[in-house]
């Protein structure tokens, strides 16, 4: 069995990680439904995230279990949908929650918002919003990191709607031809936006990838132990010098493509659908594995409190900080500040 390759303090390392994201985005959820009414009531709140959010509650597996195995050296890129890679990176959450508010303190300094959380300490290179832009980017990473004789990885996370882009084509061809240390994370949420995989791909997304000369691998993103394998194994091969994988991640999210809201009901997602995948929630399926091991209750419930005032703080820090200044916005240009 997978999950006993994993000790029980790397599954409460992931436990940990997923919780976070998951009351991070649920406290943004609730953020969202507060300043919706103050709006409602003709209330100017003081202190409101504006920014559009694409939340990645139900796909929490795929960003920790993929992370997880990584250096803080290797380097990840992201897409619209960045929450869960930022936190499960090592990006810091007092500074993604001061990013969603626009506020100067935020990791782009209040300039990006959630689209476009970076954290180059970490290894955290940023995030496009053009589907398919971290694709190339990563393939970039992976080549400088080849040409300097590093043994960093970098690492692509994308949605299926990706997949259909000319530039997955030309960057798996490319990593596959150099061998270079990259990791394709392909989040298969099913749907890009409301439209239906299966109404868009002829073929599986690994097969694309094995057609391009890159291994492939998929992994159930509701067994976070099945991410870290899948991820373990292609980092291994990375790390050799035996070139890139392709991990497909299935996984689902609740909400809405974009907001706040789950976006089932007429002419949408089915409510079945959603339960179906509801019932297999990562988080959920962990716990039982980790009572399964003699975890205790306790253990876990604590973990909860502690996650949970770390998001509080995190917005209170977002609220107390200030907005950035007219000047700032000539500031940080044309690659100023940019790692080295
Ligand atoms: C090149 C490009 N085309 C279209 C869009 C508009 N758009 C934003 S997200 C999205 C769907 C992406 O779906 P997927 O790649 O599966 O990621 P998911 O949203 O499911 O995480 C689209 C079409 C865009 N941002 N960039
Ligand atoms: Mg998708």
């Amino acid at each position: 069995m997978i999950q006993q390759a994993f000790s029980d303090d790397e599954l409460l390392r992931g436990d940990r990680a997923m919780l976070l994201v998951r009351r991070a985005e649920e406290r943004v959820v609730r953020q969202y439904a507060e300043q919706n009414a103050d709006f409602a009531r003709g209330v100017q709140p003081a202190h409101a995230i504006k920014c559009p959010t694409h939340l990645s509650i139900g796909q929490e597996g795929a960003a920790v279990g993929v992370c997880q195995e990584l250096n803080v050296d290797d380097v990840a890129i992201s897409t619209h949908r960045c929450h869960a890679h930022y936190l499960a990176k090592g990006g810091d959450l007092r500074a993604m929650m001061a990013e969603l508010f626009g506020k100067s303190t935020g990791c782009a300094r209040g300039k990006g918002g959630s689209m476009h959380l970076v954290d180059p300490d970490v290894g955290m290179l940023g995030a496009s919003a053009i589907v398919g832009g971290s694709i190339p980017l990563a393939v970039g990473a992976a080549l400088s990191a080849q040409m300097q004789g590093r043994t960093r990885v970098a690492v692509a996370f994308f949605g299926d709607g990706a997949v259909e882009q000319g530039v997955f084509h030309e960057s798996l061809a490319f990593a596959a031809l150099r061998r270079l240390p990259v990791l394709f994370v392909c989040e298969n949420n099913f749907y890009a936006t409301l439209s239906h995989v299966e109404a868009r791909q002829p073929v599986g997304i690994p097969q694309r990838a094995t057609g391009l000369g890159v291994a492939s691998v998929t992994a159930d993103g509701s067994d976070l132990a099945d991410v870290l394998h899948a991820a373990r194994g292609a980092v291994r091969r990375a790390r050799a010098g035996e070139g890139p994988t392709l991990i497909e991640v299935r996984a689902y999210r609740w909400m809405s493509h974009v907001g706040t809201e789950p976006d089932t009901g007429r002419m949408k997602r089915s409510a079945e659908e959603l339960a179906l995948w509801k019932d297999r929630c990562p988080l959920a399926v962990l716990r039982v594995r980790l009572a399964a091991r003699g975890v205790p209750a306790a253990t876990l419930d604590a973990m909860g409190t502690e996650v949970d005032a770390a998001v509080e703080d995190a917005v209170e820090f977002a609220r107390r900080s200030p907005a950035p200044s007219p000047e700032d916005l000539f500031t940080h240009l044309a690659g100023e500040g940019a790692p080295s």
